[in-house]
């Protein structure tokens, strides 16, 4: 049974042996992302210092180059997916195309990620994260990446916040884990985590308001008349790890300057709107659930309302 305390890795296992049929697939291909996610954690705290010994010619200490944070996070992700064996292909925000592992032929799955998400925050030391978003090979090419969310086996993040937190669910709700970094291990910190029906807070960048749609301002005037509370980091993790526990709405909707909004389907809409659907929650474009969404292209971008399933129900109505 579930503790907390419990260690990620064990229950990852004892999720997998739930069901008569697994392999240990899952579980090896969790584990690579754990491990990846842990050293980009500890690169992260690192960042301050490594960005000022490298200001000196761009060389730490070490004498070695100093590889900005976003592409070691990436590097670090393709090499550790990779290696494990478990994936057939990789496809990453930061790369224009899928990358096939050699080693990944029999891998079972596929996996699209946001190395490093809200990197416009990393030099001014705010919350960052890493999402990412599994799917099993069916058709054995790029295909296989442009599923729908509904049909994702695990998704998930990991917050570098004040602790790092690596939150997932498989489809049978959604678990938190806090890194204690005495000794390297995610341990269960917020078993089965449940967004409030009705929260407090808005979530949305209203640098943009002049640019949104008519009904969209309306909303959210309405929250301000009432005295929302309003709450925005700029790295999407963070503010839907906030929404995910204290409830609410996050939004990135399109505007008249980017039709389809900013984030990315692949790597930021459908896993985050698995997991906030999972906790008990809506995500939706506005238009339709998003993770009904069937993706065209690796790189496609959608607008997003995530939340507590009472607000992205008001919301929808103003829609
Ligand atoms: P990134 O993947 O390039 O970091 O961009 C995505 C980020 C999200 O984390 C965040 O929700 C959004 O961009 C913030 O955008 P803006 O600065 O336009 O509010
Ligand atoms: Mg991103």
């Amino acid at each position: 049974m579930a503790h907390i305390g419990m260690d990620l890795n064990r229950f990852i296992l004892e999720e997998e042996r739930r069901f008569a049929r697994a392999t240990g697939s899952l579980t090896l291909a969790l584990t690579a992302v754990e491990t990846a996610t842990k050293i980009i954690s500890a690169n992260v705290r690192m960042a301050g210092l490594a960005n000022v010994l490298g200001k000196a010619g761009k060389v730490n200490v070490q004498g070695e180059e100093v590889q900005k944070l976003d592409e070691m996070s990436n590097s670090l992700l393709i090499q550790h997916l990779s290696d494990s064996g478990q994936f057939y292909g990789l496809a990453s925000e930061e790369l224009d195309e899928a990358v096939f592992p050699e080693n990944g032929a029999e891998g079972r799955y596929v996996i699209s990620f946001d190395p490093l998400d809200g990197s416009s925050n990393i030099d001014v030391n705010v919350n960052i994260g890493t999402i990412f978003s599994i799917h099993k090979v069916v058709s054995g090419n790029e295909e296989d990446f442009l599923q729908e969310g509904s049909l994702q086996v695990a998704a998930g993040y990991v917050v570098y916040g004040s602790s790092t937190m690596l939150v997932y669910s498989t489809g049978r709700g959604v678990n938190g884990f806090t890194l204690d970094p005495s000794v390297g291990m995610f341990l269960l910190s917020h078993p089965n985590i449940r967004i409030p029906e009705k929260g407090g807070i808005y979530s949305i960048n209203e640098g943009n308001y002049t640019m949104w749609d008519s009904r969209l301002k309306k909303y959210i005037d309405t929250l301000k008349a009432r005295g929302t509370k309003a709450r925005y980091i700029g790295s999407m993790v963070a503010d839907v790890h906030r929404t995910l526990i204290k409830g609410g709405v996050f939004a990135y909707p399109a505007d008249s300057k980017n039709k389809s909004g900013k984030l990315r389907l692949l790597y930021e809409a459908s896993p985050m709107g698995f997991l906030i659907e999972q906790a008990g929650g809506r995500a939706t474009t506005g238009v339709e659930d998003i993770l009904k969404v069937k993706p065209k292209s690796l790189h496609q971008r959608v607008p997003v309302f995530l939340g507590s399933s009472g607000d992205i129900g008001e919301l929808l109505e103003f829609l």
